[in-house]
């Protein structure tokens, strides 16, 4: 089937912030979007996501050039093509690019006419974007990582820490982490409201952290959990983002809410000692993005025992990945579609993850859309994790949404594997 038009536009994200938007219909009249989110910890190593830069509009903030490159030059390379060829087509926007980091068309144009395809294919076929994405072969349910506290960017610096997210260990299905989670999340706000700190929500949905130490907020996270009714470590984990890269500066990690800095040996000793001392399932980026050393040291220490999930130190990227599977520096791999700009790509990605024994974690990012192609992607590769903030605002809601309308499609296909994804293979 033929790819007959593409056009874009500029929309706006969860954080109100411009993005793009792609829209491409074919021959029969099926079409399909893409809508590109945006993140705020970013790493060095992401592709690059265009913005106009001019301080008259958007506060430099709009996209409107990479707008105008996908109504140009990208439809114009893409009319014709058959939309069932998704790698030949990504390929092509690479190439038509010409740089390693996308930043001439921009990361943002090109990943959303690489998802727009992926759509229009999918209704093309007549069948929902998981099914025609996998295959078919897509079947596992998601654990998810679920943010009850959101810091690092994602709230102003707040506190240092990013996420701070639960795991319900002991569900037996996919619709019941979210009753859990449901619990948990509404059990922290009476914690909150209790002592006084209930402040709103950071970007991604979690509770705005009015803590004064990192350690702090691992208390109320674990008075929430047993508010709630459940045992933590038993059915309740706690998993992390770092960001420790945000942390990093001149050769130092810094808590700048304990106004503590450490060195790579030390703050490696305080992610192991954190481990020790929580019932901590995963953490992501404990290390910064180009501190192979400090990955290395935490990975030797508690990799049997923790999943240590790499995110600004992978950006998606195949070749950072091997690197990492190389040089053992984690056991799991975050994936973004815009971190490194197209489908065919992430899907690499999740696919020599897989091959690793290692395990993607399907991630949403901080600045999101109503758009659920995540949700998709992570059911259609198997990935068995995905990361989508927290348990409030719509951006979020219809990710985890989503899977229960795969869930209600797969029927009797559906697979679960629980906690057990968090075992390393
Ligand atoms: C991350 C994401 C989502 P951002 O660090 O994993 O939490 O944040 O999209 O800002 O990079
Ligand atoms: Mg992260």
């Amino acid at each position: 089937m033929k790819i007959a038009s593409l056009d874009a536009l500029q929309i706006f994200d969860s954080r109100g912030n411009p993005t793009v938007e792609v829209l491409v219909t074919l021959e029969d009249g099926s079409a399909g979007r893409g809508l590109v989110p945006s993140g705020a910890s970013t790493g060095r190593h992401e592709a690059l996501e265009l913005r106009d830069g001019d301080p008259e509009r958007f506060r430099g903030k709009s996209v409107l050039r990479a707008v105008a490159h996908a109504r140009g030059e990208i439809a114009d390379a893409l009319a014709g093509w058959d939309v069932f060829d998704q790698a030949g087509i990504d390929a092509r926007l690479i190439e038509l690019d010409g740089t390693p980091d996308k930043s001439r068309l921009g990361a943002n144009a090109i990943l959303g006419s690489s998802m727009a395809v992926a759509n229009a294919a999918a209704a093309a076929r007549g069948v929902p974007l998981f099914e025609s994405l996998g295959g078919g072969e897509g079947t596992l349910l998601p654990l998810p990582e679920i943010q009850i506290f959101g810091g690092g960017k994602h709230a102003q610096g707040r506190i240092d820490i990013q996420d701070f997210m639960i795991v319900a260990l002991a569900a037996q299905s996919y619709e019941e982490t979210l009753e859990v989670t449901h619990n948990v999340f509404h059990a922290a706000a009476e914690v909150m409201r209790g002592r006084g700190k209930l402040a709103g929500v950071a970007d991604e949905g979690g509770y705005w952290p009015l803590f004064d130490r990192n350690e702090e907020v691992f208390d109320a996270l674990l008075a929430a959990i047993e508010h709630a009714g459940y045992t933590p470590g038993r059915e309740v984990g706690l998993s992390l983002d770092i960001a420790a890269t945000d942390l990093f500066r001149d050769g130092l990690y810094t808590l700048g809410l304990e106004k503590r800095r450490f060195d790579s040996g030390e703050f490696a000793a305080l992610m192991i000692d954190w481990v020790g001392r929580y019932p901590i399932v995963s953490i992501e980026d404990p290390m910064a993005e180009d501190d192979w050393d400090g990955w290395k040291a935490v990975g030797a220490a508690i990799g049997d025992r923790c999943q240590l999930v790499g995110d600004d130190l992978f950006t998606t990227n195949l070749a950072r990945i091997e690197r990492g599977i190389a040089e053992e520096a984690a056991n799991a791999v975050l994936i973004k579609l815009n971190q490194i700009g197209t489908v065919t790509e992430t899907l690499a990605a999740i696919h020599r993850t897989q091959a690793a024994g290692w395990r993607p974690v399907v991630s949403a990012r901080s600045g999101e859309t109503e758009d659920a192609f995540i949700a998709h992607l992570a059911v259609a590769t198997n990935a068995g994790q995905l990361k989508v903030g927290s348990f409030s605002r719509g951006e979020r809601m219809a990710k985890w949404n989503e899977v229960l309308r795969i869930r209600r499609r797969l029927g009797d296909r559906a697979r679960f594997a629980g906690a057990e994804i968090l075992r390393p293979l």
